[in-house]
């Protein structure tokens, strides 16, 4: 039997994840769709078999044809959504960020404990892209020595309209932190923004770039320059510095033309082109696990864990300084 799934917010991601489950992966179809914008959900639904449209997230929940919930609604919308579908106790898969601060990721995580096991799988899906996975197998080999640092580059042609000087880091940082946080192997300790003049090219009163500077308890650094309103390409670059050699993806070197006294490639220009591929995977898994009864992947823990470092992050970006990050501790659930 097919996992029948609910998905909220038909927006950008909730309207790609509706495509992609009802062509690219098997085992699973969309069967209802929720968008306080009446009009979206409806048109989104009209293109998928069988699915329904609604208004309410708790109403979808209740269907007796739903077995699974996609949120791809804003982050500030997440909680209640994780909340309603723990009332039925339903598996999720939730775009990032699990929640916008650390307060409301705790509540989730504590509701999570109530119910007694794992039901959610967070969407940082650089975790399922092929060059991240590589690169992670690599540092387990351990054949390159221990990390001593990780450098980021994270770059959008352009930020959309609402975005926020403290959004380059709760919205876009947040990768760098559960990539950091996945690929050492290291929980976050502190976080130092440094904010050069901003870019002509940004927005007024938007601080953008931003170099961000992320300490780990293995001591580490992770530094990520943040850059939204670049221009040129969507890029996302990580070259990983060990004691006995360095590793570097995205490149994008995939293909590279040579003609008329030039060489090169092409640049994506924004995540769906550049993490199709990842977000595949990712959905691919969660259809799978979900269907065995299980949930893999970036959990409540790890979607916390990165709302913590975000919120610290925010502080450095306000305050200025090193701000450290606070974590309770991690839960027998989730060790
Ligand atoms: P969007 O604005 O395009 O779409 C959001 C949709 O949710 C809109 O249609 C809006 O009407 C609807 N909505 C708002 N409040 C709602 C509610 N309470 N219940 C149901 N629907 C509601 O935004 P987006 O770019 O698609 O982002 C959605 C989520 O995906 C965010 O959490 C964002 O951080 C995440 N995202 C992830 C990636 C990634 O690379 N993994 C990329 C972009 C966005
Ligand atoms: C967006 O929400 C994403 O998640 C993208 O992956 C990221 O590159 C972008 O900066 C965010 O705003």
């Amino acid at each position: 039997e097919p996992l029948r799934i609910a998905v909220i917010g038909t927006g950008r991601m909730g309207a790609d994840h509706v495509r992609r489950i009802d062509r690219v992966v098997s085992g699973a179809r969309v069967t209802a769709v929720v968008d306080v914008d009446a009009e979206r959900a409806r048109s989104v639904a009209a293109g998928v078999d069988g699915c329904t449209a609604h208004t309410d997230p708790a109403a979808a929940m209740a269907a007796a044809d739903v077995d699974a919930v996609l949120i791809a609604s804003p982050g500030p919308a997440h909680e209640a959504a994780l909340l309603a579908a723990f009332e039925h106790d339903l598996p999720v898969l939730c775009e990032k960020p699990l929640t916008p601060d650390a307060a409301s990721a705790l509540r989730v995580l504590e509701a999570e404990q109530a119910l007694g096991h794992r039901r959610v799988q967070v969407g940082f899906m650089r975790r399922y892209d092929t060059e991240y996975v590589r690169l992670k197998a690599l540092l387990e080999t351990g054949r390159l020595g221990r990390p001593l640092m990780l450098h980021n580059r994270h770059r959008n042609v352009a930020s959309p309209p609402f975005f926020t000087s403290s959004m380059l880091i709760s919205d876009s940082v947040a990768h760098e932190v559960d990539a950091t946080r996945w690929l050492l192997g290291h929980e976050i300790t502190a976080v130092t923004v440094l904010r050069p003049a901003p870019s002509a090219g940004a927005p007024e009163g938007l601080r953008d770039p931003q170099f961000v500077v992320l300490e780990t308890d293995g001591g580490a650094l992770s530094d990520v320059e943040i850059f939204v309103n670049c221009g040129f390409g969507y890029q996302v670059q990580a070259e990983v510095v060990c004691e006995r050699g360095t590793a570097r993806i995205g490149d994008g070197h995939a293909l590279v033309t040579n003609m008329a006294g030039h060489w090169g490639g092409t640049i994506a220009q924004d995540w769906t082109d550049r993490f199709a591929q990842a977000y595949d995977d990712e959905l691919r898994t969660w259809v799978d696990t979900t269907r065995r009864g299980e949930i893999t992947g970036p959990s409540t823990w790890d979607g916390y864990a990165a709302a913590a470092v975000c919120e610290a992050g925010v502080r450095a970006l306000e305050e200025g300084g090193r701000v450290e990050v606070d974590l309770v501790e991690k839960p027998p659930l989730y060790r």
